[in-house]
């Protein structure tokens, strides 16, 4: 996969009101190069038309799209990838249904979990939750910037680290072994969509 450094995920409860695509416009301005369309409450119909849309967006800008979850919504639209979880469809049949090229990402919590990942061919894993985070439901405890510090010693396929990163802690990310960040409420949630991101481009460039 193409490589990246500022991966977004979509989060419409800190949009404050405003659009999704707007939103996520900004954040591809500012510098983003994955997205991530993340949607655990809406029908099927709406996931689908929220995917179409940024679908559109992202080839528009030539970014990076992955679908969580609904890895049908990914197919129809015709996605870079799908995230999954550890507890979604499992990695092996993931990758029959969605074919050697797409992108399968998919979320660790302890070491154990990434071996398996990257012996089972995923191109990605999210290593979190680095801090405590309400951004995600039955989220597991932070597992700290040591989890960062092992896999950035044993496994050699991208990781991104995740859960509750903010421009405040990111350089503790970092100095951990960490070379690309995801991030929902920091990103979603701001005043100043495509400042922000400027700002994360930046400190990771360095
Ligand atoms: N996955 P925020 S943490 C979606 O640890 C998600 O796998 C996580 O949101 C994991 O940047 C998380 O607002 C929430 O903390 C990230």
């Amino acid at each position: 996969m193409k490589d990246f450094k500022l991966y977004a995920i979509t989060g419409e409860e800190f949009h404050q009101g405003r659009d999704l695509i707007e939103v996520m416009e900004e954040a591809i301005l500012g510098g983003v190069d994955i997205i991530q369309l993340r949607d655990k409450k809406s029908k099927k119909i709406d996931v689908l038309k929220k995917a179409q849309a940024l679908r559109e967006l992202t080839k528009k800008h030539g970014v990076t799209f992955i679908v969580n979850d609904h890895i049908d919504v990914a197919l129809a639209v015709d996605a870079d990838g799908i995230h999954v979880g550890q507890d979604d469809l499992p990695l092996k049949e993931a990758r029959k249904v969605m074919g050697p090229e797409k992108i399968i990402g998919i979320s660790t919590h302890k070491i154990e979990e990434a071996r398996e990942a990257e012996k089972g061919g995923a191109d990605y894993i999210g290593v979190g939750p680095i801090f405590e985070t309400k951004s995600k439901e039955d989220v597991v405890d932070p597992v700290t910037t040591a989890y960062i510090q092992q896999v950035a010693e044993e496994i050699t396929i991208p990781f991104v680290a995740i859960g509750g990163i903010k421009l405040h802690n990111v350089d503790q990310v970092l100095a951990a072994g960490a070379k690309r960040v995801c991030m929902i409420s920091e990103i979603v949630g701001a005043d100043d969509v495509r400042g922000t991101c400027e700002t994360f481009v930046k400190i990771l460039s360095k």
